[in-house]
């Protein structure tokens, strides 16, 4: 079923990057991947794609790039004459921005801003779409409720300020050099594949080992806070509907649902056979395992951030009319899925000998 469309994906090593390559190899295309080096293994997502490079015409090709290395991404463009950018790569955790504000804001930001150049330089413009990862993080502090397609935004993190750029150049690009960019505004979406640091699946981790007896106790930030959470192999299929349109425009793409954490925990906790009872108020709230009365979840204060996003409630109606896309999985789908896969992952997982702290894989 080739379809001759060769696709460029930034950030292939991460969920996304790992759930968008799937489809478009299963939808013919030809995939190329931008990775960066690192010191340990970081494909593990997409090692089943993997395809000898000596093979004629794979079908998913990695290169080694990063957002921040301009030469380099214009030479990656250059060879691989992409028909569609996904630009996935960045600095994606919200917290850790504030720690590297300005590394997010050059990978994040500026890193958009030079694959659109490169499109412009190479006179792509006629041949290249362009899909920008943008996200809810916009909206920030609550001006309206549920966020669409014409809520104002209101950054709440150098996260969230880098991406604000990265929407707007995009929006500038198409309008002055008539480029078809478009941005989707993801709500977040998680799946057993999303980052270990990220709070569904830190919980579902913690969950699926508490249940084992391999690790104690939880330690979480704002349980309060709510957040829309979908399915990201729904969202990848809304990003490539968004380059099958004619026109580029911004899009939705969110479930409709909001949940707070301390519910998601519950969820989460319930489907390892754990009934959280919670007691105290504040930083000094506990979660009790119901039966046992033994303490699994405690609030650290370092997990709060300087600035909070309260509450996200996306309105996908634009999608669903123009793209006709909308999202099946509902949220136990999505929470009955993630500890089913971490629960056989911890299974195969032993205590560290040497510090007696964390988890090693065997
Ligand atoms: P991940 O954190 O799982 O993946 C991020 C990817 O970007 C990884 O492949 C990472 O590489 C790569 N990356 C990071 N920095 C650089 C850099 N300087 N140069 C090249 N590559 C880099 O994110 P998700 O897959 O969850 O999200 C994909 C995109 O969508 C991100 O831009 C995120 O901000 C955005 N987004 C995500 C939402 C969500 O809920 N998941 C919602 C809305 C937007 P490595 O594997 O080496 O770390
Ligand atoms: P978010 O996701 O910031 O929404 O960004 P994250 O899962 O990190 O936080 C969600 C909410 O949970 C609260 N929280 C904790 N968060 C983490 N990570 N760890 C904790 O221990 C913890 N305790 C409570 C947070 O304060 C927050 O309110 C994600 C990323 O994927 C972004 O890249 C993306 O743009 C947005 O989703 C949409």
């Amino acid at each position: 079923m080739a379809t001759g469309k060769v696709a460029l994906i930034t950030g292939v090593t991460g969920q996304d990057g790992a759930y968008l390559s799937e489809l478009l190899i299963s939808k013919g295309y030809t995939v190329h991947g931008i990775k960066r080096r690192s010191s340990s293994f970081n494909t593990g997502r997409i090692e089943h794609l993997y395809e000898d490079p000596h093979v004629d015409n794979p079908k998913f090709i990695l290169h080694y790039g990063d957002m921040t290395d301009s030469t380099n991404l214009i030479r990656i463009v250059q060879e691989t004459q992409p028909d569609e950018i996904y630009n996935l790569a960045a600095q994606s955790h919200v917290q850790v921005s504030f720690e590297t504000a300005e590394y997010t804001a050059n990978a994040d930001a500026i890193g958009t801003l030079r694959l659109l150049e490169a499109i412009r330089l190479l006179k792509l413009v006629d041949k290249t779409r362009f899909y920008q990862a943008s996200t809810s993080e916009l909206y920030g502090k609550v001006q309206e409720v549920p966020q669409s397609e014409t809520t104002p935004f209101y950054p709440r993190s150098p996260y969230a300020a880098a991406k604000i750029y990265a929407y707007w150049i995009v929006v500038n690009y198409r309008e002055a050099y008539n480029i078809h960019a478009s941005n989707g505004i993801l709500f977040n979406h998680e799946s057993p594949l999303r980052g270990e640091t990220f709070v569904t699946r830190k919980i579902t981790r913690a969950a699926a080992a508490i249940h084992l007896g391999l690790q104690d106790r939880l330690y979480l930030g704002n349980l309060d806070a709510k957040r829309d959470w979908g399915h990201a192999r729904e969202y990848v299929r809304g990003m490539w509907l968004m380059l099958q349109q004619d026109k580029a425009d911004d899009y939705v793409l969110a479930t409709g649902e909001t949940h707070t954490v301390r519910s998601f925990v519950e969820k989460v906790f319930a489907k390892v056979g754990i009934q959280i009872e919670w007691k105290g108020q504040g930083v000094d709230e506990i979660g009790i395992d119901a039966s046992t009365g033994k303490v699994c979840i405690q609030i650290d204060p370092r997990y709060f951030r300087p600035t909070e996003v309260d509450l996200l409630l996306g309105n996908p109606a634009k999608a669903r009319e123009k793209l006709g896309w909308s999202h099946e999985a509902k949220i136990d789908d999505l929470v009955a899925e993630m500890v089913r896969e971490d629960l056989k992952l911890m299974a195969r997982s032993v205590p560290n000998p040497n510090t007696n702290r964390g988890l090693v894989h065997v």
